[in-house]
């Protein structure tokens, strides 16, 4: 559970701006966000600011990725001939390092391991962190965005060190989540509960990240889909009567919408974000429960969503909802303008 200083410093009422702050730096919009705060510890801002960190430490590294070969990161042997780490490998630690350093995290649950790591067993290491560090990575070699996803929870006993029931909780109860989106430029999206979504864009030359989408709202309808639609001979009668829809002709609801897929969750759900649609990655008869995982790609970003007017759902339920039983679960998901996704639900239960 959340004590009255963590839900203070999460609270609407701590971090929404009252008048535009667009430009203002990162470190500054979390710091604003203590101020004043009785009880405020400094713990979940000092989190913040240690992921503000890790973005700019991965920025680098990617923005060199295109010399891979030649300085590393394939997990092959460069130039030098020494042995070099891939580039999801290197965010990994990178991260970690990151989150390891202050002392308020006490574990994380990453897609580069299969096991929890555990950071601190001092039972003051009140936050959990959920990432994927280098999502799309399959992207990499293509020069295509690629993205870290990241969740924050509040570990629900003050205990030594975490296990892996600590993460066994639904996406509700996030008390943050965001993504940092190695795009044209790099861009930190995030919202804390209650605060809204807001989107820093990094100015290489001066090293900071500034505020430049202040409170992002999903338009509530949209007119592009996104999903894999190699896989239509394996989905469900609904998902395809559902694609179908889509591409149907109708200036009235707008049909056919415009198809666009990356194939990096970050870089389909950043578009699906700013312009409204839906992105989906449904169970199909080769994967069964999808492809993408709950605790640290489908729940972070239906917190967003959701924090942004939009819908987040299995096509069934509700993913902020859905209590894992496993680390690196996987789950059906389908997020994008609210009006959007009730259509794709409205399919696959057979209402339409
Ligand atoms: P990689 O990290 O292996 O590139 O996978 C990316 C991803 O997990 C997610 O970012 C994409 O939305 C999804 O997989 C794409 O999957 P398909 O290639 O099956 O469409």
């Amino acid at each position: 559970m959340a004590t009255a200083s963590d839900a203070q410093s999460t609270s609407s009422h701590s971090l929404q701006p009252s008048i535009s702050r667009v430009g203002i730096t990162l470190e500054a919009y979390i710091l604003e966000g203590m101020i004043g705060l009785p009880g405020a510890t400094g713990a979940f801002t000092s989190l913040l600011n240690q992921i503000g960190l890790t973005a700019k430490l991965i920025t680098s590294k990617v923005r060199r990725a295109g010399l891979a070969n030649i300085l590393g990161y394939t997990g092959e042997t460069n130039v030098q001939g020494e042995q070099v780490q891939k580039l999801d490998e290197v965010a990994n630690e990178t991260l970690l390092n990151a989150l390891g350093r202050r002392g308020h995290c006490a574990a994380v649950a990453s897609e580069e391991l299969e096991e929890l790591r555990i950071l601190s067993t001092d039972p003051r290491a009140r936050y959990l962190v959920v990432t994927d560090p280098l999502d799309g990575s399959s992207n990499i070699d293509v020069n295509i965005s690629i993205g870290t996803i990241f969740g924050i929870l509040r570990k629900a006993e003050d205990k030594a060190g975490a296990d892996i029931s600590d993460f066994m909780r639904p996406g509700h109860e996030l008390l943050a989540a965001g993504y940092i989106l190695y795009g044209s430029s790099t861009m930190l999206v995030i919202t804390t509960a209650g605060s809204g979504v807001h989107g820093f864009t990094y100015d290489p030359t001066v090293g900071e990240f500034f505020l430049s989408h202040e409170n992002i709202r999903i338009p509530e309808r949209g007119a592009i889909y996104s999903i894999n639609e190699g896989n239509s001979a394996r989905w469900t009668e609904g998902v395809r009567r559902w694609n179908a829809w889509v591409k149907e002709e109708d200036k009235a609801t707008g049909r056919p919408y415009a198809c666009r897929y990356v194939g990096s969750l970050v870089a389909d759900a950043h578009r699906t974000l700013l312009k409204g649609g839906i992105f989906a990655y449904p169970a199909d008869q080769k994967s069964k429960n999808g492809k993408l995982r709950l605790l640290y790609e489908a729940n972070p970003y239906a917190f967003i969503f959701e924090a942004a007017g939009g819908r987040a759902s299995t096509g069934t339920e509700r993913i902020l909802d859905i209590t894992p039983t496993e680390l690196h679960q996987r789950v059906p998901l389908v997020l994008g303008s609210p009006h959007d996704v009730e259509i794709f639900e409205e399919f696959v239960r057979g209402a339409r």
